[in-house]
């Protein structure tokens, strides 16, 4: 693991709404069932709606972070990146029956796959399994003609020199990251990325 690289814990779970179909859900350190099936502190699943958190991801520009992202569902979700390409470190096993408690590994680490080196933007998550994989953020500058730096105008908050202008909403810049299966990312597999 490269020195002075975040680590970021994640999860993709599956659960049944009220009404009986699958709802997917990314996680998060703060609600590691994800919401709105937010955990409380005995891990016991709030209802649906009532405490939504963990909806984003924030990140600062220009650092690299490492994502551990545990797929507890049964499915293999496609996740897709906006902003970065990934490279994927390794995957690991692990035993869901003490998830999120200490997590219990089942596996040694697992190679990348030899269709996986190199920078990707999309990478399978397989179940049962953490897959760790690496990214930096860097926002684009907007350049003149000339190459130098430029400044975007709009009536929304600070504008950073060079950078496009933030979301109005968080005061950074908003991408996403999702699954690319079309009914998971319009359940809540899809979160902001927000970069500050
Ligand atoms: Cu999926």
């Amino acid at each position: 693991m490269p020195k002075k690289v975040s680590v970021r814990f994640l999860t993709l779970n599956e659960y049944f709404d009220e009404r009986g179909r699958l709802i997917q859900i990314i996680g998060d350190s703060k609600a590691p069932y994800g919401s709105p099936y937010v955990v409380t502190s005995d891990f016991s699943p709030t209802p649906p709606g009532q405490n939504v958190g963990a909806t984003e991801q924030q990140v600062s520009n220009g650092t690299e972070e490492v994502w551990e992202i545990y797929n507890r569902t049964g499915d293999v979700h496609p996740m897709h990146f906006h902003l970065v390409n990934v490279q994927v470190i390794n995957r690991q096993l692990f035993d869901e029956s003490v998830f999120p408690g200490k997590i219990n590994f089942t596996s040694p680490v697992i190679a990348p796959y030899n269709d996986e080196q190199g920078w990707k933007d999309t990478v399978r998550m397989y179940p049962g399994t953490v897959a760790r994989v690496i990214m930096k953020f860097n926002l684009a500058t907007i350049t003149d003609a000339k190459g130098n730096p430029v400044n975007v105008k709009n009536d929304y908050g600070s504008i950073k020199y060079g950078q496009a202008p933030p979301s109005p909403r968080t005061g950074g810049n908003e991408y996403v990251w999702h699954c690319h299966i079309l009914e998971h990312e319009e359940h809540d597999m899809m979160h902001a990325l927000v970069v500050y």
